[in-house]
């Protein structure tokens, strides 16, 4: 039990620490680079940071209907439709990284507070089946790392199109 509860807060603080690190990776791509798509079906920088806004906000439901709901339904989205429906180009994307500074952190403040006894709720992912609150934390504690590694990798990506002699039309 004891292992379990550190695992878990080892977790929570990920969390907690993602939005920072999202902040970060962000900051470093230059205004001109912030909508380049390094290819086809491929998000920009800015398109990934909306996503991360709009999965913030899907996670903060998910958990919540998981621990108050009594047959909890955690509802699937299709992310690649959501970007081009819901056009993330013409977000602010300050609004978007203020979103996921503002949710995590209240979501956190609930993470801390859940009783022991939640940890162990399971609910049905609509499309993927059984989908416990530890599942939620698992693949939340490293969504947002993984997002700040993609957008380094698609800055380092732009930065080779840009000394590539003759690749700019
Ligand atoms: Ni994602």
């Amino acid at each position: 039990m004891a292992e379990l509860a550190s695992e878990r807060e080892g977790l929570i603080k990920r969390y907690e620490q993602g939005p920072t690190k999202l902040r970060d990776a962000f900051a470093r791509v230059p205004k001109e680079a912030w909508k380049w798509r390094p290819g086809p079906g491929k998000w920009s920088a800015q398109e990934i940071v909306c996503h991360c806004a709009d999965a913030e906000m899907n996670a903060a439901a998910r958990i919540r209907y998981l621990v108050a709901e009594e047959k909890p339904t955690v509802l699937g989205y299709d992310q690649a439709r959501w970007a081009e429906k819901l056009d993330y180009h013409s977000a602010r994307v300050e609004l978007a990284l203020a979103t996921v500074d503002v949710v995590r952190a209240h979501t956190t403040s609930l993470l801390r507070r859940l009783p022991e006894k939640a940890w162990s709720i399971t609910g049905t992912h609509t499309e993927s089946g059984p989908y416990g609150a530890m599942d939620w934390l698992r693949i939340y504690a490293e969504h947002l790392e993984k997002h700040a590694g993609q957008i380094d990798r698609t800055l380092a990506q732009w930065r080779q199109e840009e000394t590539r002699p003759g690749v700019r039309e």
